[in-house]
């Protein structure tokens, strides 16, 4: 039952065929392979759809190659001057929603991104070429910023048009003797903004990591890949790090510079957080320089605890593992009560979680910790490894889409390789538990007969609303003021609306508490979604034979 509103909760597989039933028969079809009554004992195991063009004139949550490029991989960069080749809208809608905060160590260290970058590209650009604009526009930037490095992103005009923006940025690489690069993340470059993460990355790995030749102290080197310190997440975790002894070298990409992502190869470990938009970097990184890496997730306090045991368990040093603990049963000691009395109202609700490529997972483990139970969760653009685990990757069918993003080829570095562990050593801690490489997905970790629904859209979501009535969703602000309009709070777990940080111990109990804060307001309780109220409107689709 439902306690809300004390409604029978419609099994699951019925729920799917309703759903499903209203499509078209071509868009039911695609739909129900992105849709899973979740089974973890199947089998064989089930396998999950996804990952494939949303369908045209679906409402989806995604964003565009664009945003995962420019947004969501360097936009947390504040040394390098990102610079928009396109018309000022995509610059502008990028700049600065997602809340991923920075902190220049001295009033003196350049932050650009208060700033927003763009060749404003008119429509006479767009006839008769845009490259002279954008070469007098990083002329410009260089004259007024004087930055390490500019990174230029296309738009999809430019791609359209033909402009050619990597012999730009060779060609003011060689004017200016900075570091000049371009990516190429036209929008519609991929089925989502995880084609503009891989874009990203794959000019950071060939252009900026490894260049600072000189190793940064340290006793026991770090980088954190996938954490992109939205809400001041990052500050948390570098915080935890430094009490425990750890040196953090990189991370990609919050509260991050130039430099830092240029001296990542000095790493001992990386630890990979959002699996999504970086675990093939970690993976080209491991083949080229030698450095292993590990999943960890700071999202829950469980999940934290465990995932600084796992860092100090690599390094195989007493020391380090006993302030590891201390550090641990401190904040634990901090944050139980005030878990515990949350729990006493919140156990025993419901949420549904409809977020990016790795929150729709991470932050289940903050709801259970509350007692509080996921009915529904699915990623806007995850991959098969993100839901399943990644021992699928070797039978994901590579298609049209994802052939247009490129796979680097790597080598170990002929001076800069170096196994940072020998592979008796790698045996011996895997069989002492320490997983090199592993992530089991979403799935696993969801309870049966919960539903796992891939690039939901806005018409399966307010269904799901109004046969489940959850306590509570969490999505993004496209889909905020619609969900509330149907009498149920929502979360944004992207920006995390003006709250936050989430991550480590401090940031659990700032979420148990928005949570709970959330749960006992009564205003949202008091509107009617229209299937309660009324006769709402409704319309069918028209099957044409
Ligand atoms: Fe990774 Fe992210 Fe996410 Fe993501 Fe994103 Fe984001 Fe996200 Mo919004 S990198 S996949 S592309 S954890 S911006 S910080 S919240 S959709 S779940």
């Amino acid at each position: 039952m439902n306690p809300e509103n004390s409604m029978p909760i419609e099994n699951p597989q019925t729920v799917k065929d309703d759903i499903i039933r209203r499509y078209p028969v071509k868009t039911g079809k695609k739909r129900a392979k992105q849709f899973l009554v979740n089974n973890p004992a199947a089998e064989p195991r089930q396998e999950i759809g996804v990952n494939v063009r949303t369908i045209p004139g679906i409402i989806t949550q995604r964003g565009c190659a664009y945003a995962g490029c420019k947004g969501v991989v360097l936009g947390p960069t504040r040394d390098i001057l990102n610079l928009t080749h396109g018309p000022i809208g995509c610059g502008f809608y990028s700049w600065l929603t997602r809340r991923n905060q920075t902190r220049p160590p001295t009033a003196e260290d350049p932050n650009f991104m208060t700033y927003c970058f763009s060749t404003d590209m008119q429509e006479e650009n767009i006839i008769f070429g845009g490259e002279k604009k954008l070469r007098q526009a990083v002329e410009e930037a260089y004259a007024i910023f004087k930055p390490k490095a500019i990174g230029i992103f296309a738009t999809c005009p430019v791609g359209l048009i033909g402009d050619d923006i990597h012999a730009v940025a060779r060609d003011m690489t060689a004017k200016l003797g900075i570091n000049v690069f371009g990516f190429s993340c036209e929008g519609y470059k991929g089925v989502s903004q995880s084609a503009g993460h891989h874009i990203a990355n794959n000019q950071l790995f060939r252009h900026v990591i490894g260049k600072k030749p000189d190793a940064p102290q340290g006793q026991f080197k770090v980088n954190l890949l996938g954490e992109y310190n939205i809400g001041g997440d990052g500050f948390v975790i570098d915080d935890l790090f430094r009490r425990c002894g750890l040196d953090l070298l990189s991370t990609f990409s919050g509260n991050s510079s130039y430099d830092s992502f240029a001296q990542a190869h000095h790493a001992d470990l990386n630890t990979v957080m959002c699996h999504r938009s970086i675990n093939y970097v970690a993976d080209m990184i491991e083949k080229k320089y030698g450095i292993p890496w590990i999943k960890v997730n700071f999202i829950g306090v469980g999940a934290t605890a465990k995932s600084l045991r796992k860092i100090a368990q690599y390094f195989e040093n007493d020391d380090l593992m006993k302030r590891v603990d201390t550090v641990i049963a401190e904040e634990e000691a901090k944050v139980k009560a005030v878990q515990e009395e949350i729990k006493g109202r919140c156990a025993g609700k419901t949420a549904m979680l409809f977020v990016g490529g790795s929150r729709a997972h991470h932050y289940q483990e903050l709801f259970k910790e509350i007692g509080m139970k996921v009915l529904a969760a699915g990623y806007e653009f995850g991959h098969r490894d993100d839901y399943e685990g990644r021992s699928v990757i070797p039978t994901i069918k590579v298609d049209a889409d994802s052939r247009t993003i490129e796979e680097l080829v790597v080598k170990p570095d002929e001076n800069l390789f170096r196994p940072r562990k020998s592979p008796e050593e790698m045996e011996r801690l895997t069989n002492a538990g320490l997983d090199f490489k592993k992530y089991e997905g979403l799935m696993p970790d969801m309870e049966p007969e919960t539903l796992i629904i891939d690039d939901i859209n806005h018409y399966e979501t307010e269904i799901l609303i109004q046969k489940y009535r959850p306590d509570i969703f969490c999505a993004g602000i496209k889909e905020k003021y619609v969900i509330q309009k149907l009498g149920v709070p929502l979360k944004q777990l992207h920006s995390y609306d003006s709250g936050g940080p989430y991550a480590g111990f401090a940031g659990a109990v700032n979420f148990y508490k928005d949570i709970d804060r959330m749960l006992s307001a009564k205003a949202l309780k008091l509107i009617r979604p229209p299937w309660e109220n009324g006769t709402p409107l409704a319309a069918e689709f028209a099957h044409v034979a």
